[in-house]
C-alpha cells in the first residue's frame, strides 16, 4: 500500500530534488505522476538513482482525481491556476511558491518546528512549504527559543545561486568560464556580475528599502516559530552553486550561554552541530550539498549585549529549503490524516 503522488515540476531543481528524495527516503508510493508544461510532455525524468524512468505528463491536460498529494515546484503563477484544481478534486498540495504561505487558511510548515499546524490543512487542502532561507534558520532556532525565549534576531544571508533556478546555476558558471578566458560577464537572471562577486539584492525591492526576500524571512519566522520574535534580515546572493549559509544573532529573554546552547543543538532534531573551534572545525556550503541536515558551527557569546549569541548555520537549499522539507511535509501528512494500509 502507499499514496498515489504527484511532483509537479518535475524537470526544475526543486522537482528533480523532489523525486531524489522520494526515492531516497523510500516515501512510500503505489502510483506517481511527474507533470511539467507541454514543452516537457513526453521526455523523461529519474526516478532518483533507482534506473527507473518516468514520463512527463502535461500538467494543463491532468486529471487529479483520485491522487492523494501533489508537490508543487512550478513558482507562484502556474501556482495560482493549478493548486485550487488539484485541491478541489482532493488531491493535497504541497506547495513550495511564496503564493500561499501568508494565507491565514494555510498552514506553513517545517515539520521539526511546527508539526501541529498541519491538522488545520483541511480548510484549503493546501499545505506551504516556506522560504529556503526561513526553513534552516527556523530549524536552528526553534530549540533555543524553547529554551530561552528568543527575543530578536539578526540574520545575514549568503545564498546560492540554485535558489535562483537553473538559469542562476547557468549565470554563474557561463560568467566565470567567460571571465577565466577574457570574455564580458554578461547579467542576465541577476542584475549585476555574480562570478568572483556578491549581491546584497534577492527578489524585488519594497517600499521600506528591504527586499521580499528579507520580509519573507520576517514574516515566515513569526508564522512558523512565534509572532513575538522580531527578526531583521540582509539578503545576499553569493557565487556559490547550492547551499544557503546565514550568519544569525540571537538575542534571549532569558539567559543562555553559547556552551548551553551548543549541548541543546547537539541533540535537535534536523541539526548537525559541527564547532571546533579550530582550523576548519566549521561547516561551509560545498560540504552540505546533496544532506538533509540543517549544520550549526561557530557558537559563541555576543558579549556586546545581555543574554545573544551568535552562529553560522548552513543547508542544502535545495533539500531543507525545498524538497526535503516538502517531503517531509508529505510523511507527516500521511502519518497524521491520511494513513494507508
Ligand atoms: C532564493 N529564496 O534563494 C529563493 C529561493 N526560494 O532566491
Amino acid at each position: 500500500m502507499g499514496y498515489r503522488i504527484v511532483v509537479a515540476g518535475a524537470t526544475g531543481n526543486v522537482g528533480r530534488e523532489m523525486l531524489n528524495i522520494l526515492a531516497e527516503r523510500e516515501f512510500p508510493i503505489a502510483e506517481i505522476a511527474v507533470l511539467a508544461s507541454s514543452r516537457s510532455s513526453g521526455t523523461q525524468v529519474e526516478f532518483g538513482d533507482t534506473g527507473k524512468m518516468l514520463k512527463i505528463q502535461n500538467i494543463e491536460t491532468f486529471d487529479w482525481a483520485g491522487w492523494d498529494m501533489a508537490l508543487f515546484a512550478i513558482g507562484s503563477e502556474a501556482t495560482e491556476k493549478f493548486a485550487p484544481i488539484a485541491a478541489k478534486a482532493g488531491c493535497v498540495v504541497i506547495d513550495n511558491s511564496s503564493l500561499y504561505r501568508m494565507d491565514p487558511d494555510v498552514p506553513l510548515i517545517v515539520p521539526e518546528v511546527n508539526p501541529d499546524a498541519i491538522d488545520d490543512y483541511k480548510k484549503r487542502n493546501i499545505i506551504a512549504n516556506p522560504n529556503c532561507s526561513t526553513a534552516q534558520m527556523v530549524v536552528a532556532l526553534k530549540p533555543l527559543h524553547d529554551a530561552a525565549t528568543i527575543k530578536r534576531v539578526v540574520v545575514s544571508t549568503y545564498q546560492s545561486v540554485s535558489g535562483a533556478g537553473k538559469q542562476g546555476m547557468d549565470e554563474l558558471f557561463e560568467q566565470s568560464r567567460n571571465i577565466f578566458v577574457g570574455d564580458s560577464a554578461e547579467a542576465v537572471k541577476f542584475t549585476k556580475q555574480i562570478a568572483f562577486n556578491v549581491i546584497p539584492h534577492i527578489d524585488k525591492f519594497l517600499d521600506d528599502g528591504s527586499t521580499k526576500e528579507e520580509w519573507k524571512m520576517v514574516v515566515e519566522t513569526k508564522k512558523i516559530l512565534d509572532p513575538k520574535v522580531k527578526v531583521t534580515a540582509t539578503c545576499v546572493r553569493v557565487p556559490v552553486f547550492v547551499g544557503h549559509s546565514e550568519s544569525i544573532n540571537i538575542e534571549f529573554e532569558n539567559e543562555l550561554s553559547a556552551k548551553q546552547a551548543q549541548d541543546i543543538l547537539r541533540e535537535a532534531p534536523g541539526i548537525m552541530l559541527v564547532d571546533k573551534r579550530e582550523d576548519g572545525g566549521y561547516v561551509t556550503p560545498v560540504e552540505c550539498v546533496g544532506d538533509s541536515a540543517t549544520y550549526i558551527s561557530r557558537v559563541r557569546d555576543d558579549a556586546t549585549v545581555d543574554n545573544a549569541i551568535n552562529l553560522w548555520c548552513v543547508s542544502d537549499n535545495l533539500r531543507k529549503g525545498a524538497a526535503l522539507n516538502a517531503v517531509q511535509i508529505a510523511e507527516l501528512l500521511g502519518r497524521r490524516h491520511l494513513q494507508k494500509g
